[in-house]
């Protein structure tokens, strides 16, 4: 990525367009903007190398309030269309900005496979584990249950895991964080960025109108300490209102001890290690009781993070080889091929 410097730093409201902001008062969405206009200034990248591609949903309105180039283009499809970009411009700075009915249902087949070629881009998804736009219908990330206008009787469905899903497709680059911590967020972002590849990076967003209070039980002071992990590579982790819960490994099954009463010293529970898929994979299930019906935190921060050749580079490498064989031909010459033939 280029990382050329502008001469006289920016602040974040250079990043903020003219386009009056259209969320309802209190939407997730504002903090998840802020942190983004926050971070860019920082990042050592051109303004004018910045793209935002959309989808559409509240979330995908996104792109209209960055003062960057950007588009709002089409339903389920910002990936193949941020990846179009990202493999004629590999120097820009491309940001898919996606809901969770946007990647997970409509775009489900383009997540995968955008986390599966691995373009050096960033892809987050704001989940409220609802469709909001339309009004509150259940989404793939809705709980089983999940009382909506398309559901009257409860979704009898079991929700995707996102963070499963994406290491599941091979994923790369994979983190959490959520719209009620901006400073983590403003972390993970960073992260995000320096990360060659596909960086994926899931964001809880509370929609006030349709679910709200969806992810508070990871973000109230009386609460968070409980239910939600913070992951930081190299540490082990720990979590509860005093930091007296430890998680260790027990085979390939996470027990959670507690390391006050039984003394349990910090370098026997589990480390960290984002570049373990192994591990990830298992920190990515803490989620709805999945071990045996314990309720496990639910983990913020890196949860897995490991570089591996990107799209566009092999692209490059291909196309070159491909003129140093055959020289470099006109479109029309390579559309038609060395085998034509006339119908008579
Ligand atoms: C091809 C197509 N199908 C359906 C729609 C209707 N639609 C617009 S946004 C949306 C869901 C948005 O939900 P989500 O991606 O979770 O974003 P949010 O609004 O919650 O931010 C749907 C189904 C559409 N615009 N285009
Ligand atoms: S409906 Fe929900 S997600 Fe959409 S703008 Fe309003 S609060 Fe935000």
């Amino acid at each position: 990525m280029d990382t050329t410097v502008t001469e006289n730093k920016l602040t974040a409201k250079d990043y903020s367009s003219s386009q009056e902001v259209k969320w309802c008062p209190g939407c997730g969405d504002y903090s998840i903007l802020k942190q983004v206009q926050t971070v860019f200034p920082d990042l050592g990248v051109p303004k004018e190398k910045f793209v935002f591609i959309s989808g559409i949903g509240c979330s995908s309105r996104f792109t209209y309030y960055m003062d960057t180039f950007g588009m709002h283009s089409i339903h389920g499809r910002a990936a193949a269309i941020a990846s179009g970009v990202k493999a004629a411009n590999p120097d820009l700075s491309v940001w898919v900005i996606s809901g969770d009915g946007d990647a997970f249902s409509i775009g489900g087949n383009h997540f995968i496979h955008a986390m599966r070629k691995n373009f050096n881009l960033n892809y987050l998804v704001f989940n409220n584990q609802i469709y909001s736009l339309t009004k509150g219908q259940y989404s793939p990330t809705s709980e089983r249950g999940k009382v909506t206008k398309t559901s009257p009787l409860g979704s009898v469905e079991e929700p995707f895991n996102p963070s499963e899903l994406a290491l599941g497709a091979n994923a790369s680059f994979v983190a959490r964080s959520l719209d009620r911590d901006p400073k983590h967020m403003q972390a993970v972002l960073k992260r995000a960025h320096a990360f060659k590849g596909t960086s994926f990076v899931e964001v809880y967003q509370n929609c006030p109108v349709f679910n709200d209070e969806a992810f508070f039980a990871f973000s109230e002071k009386d609460t968070k300490k409980e239910q939600a992990i913070y992951l930081e590579h190299g540490k082990p982790l720990i979590f509860g209102n005093n930091d007296e819960k430890g998680i260790m490994l027990d085979g390939l099954m996470p027990r959670i001890v507690d390391i006050k009463a039984n003394n349990i010293p910090h370098d026997h529970l589990w480390i960290h290690d984002e570049q373990d898929k192994t591990k990830a994979n298992l920190i990515s299930r803490f989620f709805n009781n999945e071990f045996d019906g314990v309720v496990f935190p639910r983990p913020f921060g890196v949860i897995y993070a490991k570089e591996r050749p990107v799209y566009e580079e092999g692209m490059t490498h291909q196309i070159e080889q491909a003129q140093k064989l055959k020289g470099k031909q006109s479109l029309d010459s390579i559309l038609s091929g060395d085998k034509t033939w006339e119908i008579k």
